[in-house]
């Protein structure tokens, strides 16, 4: 089964309401849908965000390296070849969203094509996935309505609280007024995208060392490798490392650096072959992982559902696979549903994602 040529479709679906944290905000998920057809007329799905403030990538870009570096030397390969994929697509550096998403679609083929699940053919650990959500800016008193809403709707119980805002007594305020305000058993922890520096961090910590918050994510930017090292060093809570480990080489260059002690894993730009290899890696290390989103739509999240069910270290966590919640519409087909606080991994073969065709033609940007 060799792959027959490879589609690439803009589109954009506005959210209800723009998603704000410390590195930029979405109002519009202006996403490309890649579709990988074979010889034998099965077709690979997969979606890219492109994500200017995190990896350089965008809309049109995402179009040009697939279409013009990668296509031009994945057409003909066999599907089930995804070491070479990747050795190709590594030859250009960088664009992680559009190699996870190509990877994506060539794990959906291998799925169809052997009639399985892929969280079977990854792992197959467990049918569902905890739901954390993603509190981005907003006003203390709104962002407590948010997480109760989420509580009370759809029994969510944990909350990533996106801070990184000078001065810190916002975020503090924030974090203070939340877990003062949800019962007691709610997880709260932050993600401060790069957003302060190493002594802004550890004086949030210091501010809000009474509180239960379980991590610290991307408190600073990684590169600051002094500052960082010494932040790690005073932390009671792990670090979670985020847009400073989108590659297996970056997770052993800030494990081993001293740059965090925790790995947010995001199948957006890793795809499902080197989300296994950083897995494996953190694994080995004794290091904890969390299943991270890119802001997806329905389609990544599935990815995620995908490949966080087939883990045990992967499903340990509630994972954050509820953003979509924020996008006024989807181009999936079945739209996922949260229930008791938890989604349930797809069990149709491939990753599990239909499209609604009907939704493409209205979204689509290259009519
Ligand atoms: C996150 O965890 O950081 C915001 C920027 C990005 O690249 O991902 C999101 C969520
Ligand atoms: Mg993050």
């Amino acid at each position: 089964m060799r792959i027959s040529h490879i589609e690439t479709i803009p589109y954009a679906i506005p959210y209800t309401h723009p998603l704000k944290f410390a590195s930029g905000q979405v109002h519009t998920a202006d996403h490309v849908l890649v579709r990988i057809h074979t010889d034998d007329g099965l077709t690979g799905i997969a979606d890219v965000p492109p994500r200017p403030y995190t990896y350089g990538e965008t809309q049109a870009s995402v179009l040009s390296v697939i279409q013009d570096i990668f296509a031009p030397q994945l057409t003909g390969l066999q599907v089930h070849d995804r070491a070479k994929a990747w050795q190709i697509m590594n030859r250009t550096v960088h664009n992680e969203t559009a190699k996870g998403a190509v990877d994506i679609a060539l794990w959906d083929l291998i799925g169809k094509a052997a009639g399985q699940p892929v969280h079977k053919l990854l792992g197959g650990y467990t049918d569902k996935l905890r739901v954390s959500h993603m509190l981005g800016f907003r006003p203390a008193e709104e962002l407590l309505r948010e997480a109760q809403r989420c509580l009370e709707h759809y029994g969510i119980a944990t909350f990533k609280l996106k801070t990184g805002q000078r001065p810190i007594d916002i975020d503090v305020e924030a974090a203070r007024v939340l877990c003062e305000g949800l019962p007691a058993g709610v997880e709260i922890y932050v993600d401060a995208n790069r957003g302060w520096s190493a002594n802004e961090a550890i004086e949030f910590l210091r501010r809000t060392a009474d509180l239960p918050i379980t991590l610290l994510e991307e408190p600073n930017d990684a590169k600051e490798a002094m500052g960082r090292r010494r932040l790690v060093t005073q932390s009671p809570i792990p670090v979670v490392g985020d847009e400073s480990v989108p590659t297996p080489g970056d997770v052993s260059r800030e494990l081993l650096s001293g740059g965090c002690t925790a790995v947010c894993i995001k199948t957006a730009r890793s795809g499902f072959t080197q989300a296994q290899t950083i897995l494996g890696l953190c694994e080995g290390l004794g290091v904890d992982v969390t299943m991270g989103n890119q802001i997806d739509t329905q389609i990544g999240t599935t990815a995620t559902i995908t490949f966080g069910a087939a883990h045990e270290a992967t499903s340990r966590r509630a994972a954050e696979l509820s953003n979509y919640l924020d996008m006024s519409d989807d181009l999936i087909a079945e739209p996922l549903q949260i229930r008791d606080g938890a989604i349930a991994v797809p069990t149709i073969p491939g990753v599990g994602v239909q499209i609604d065709d009907a939704k493409l033609e209205r979204y689509r940007l290259d009519k």
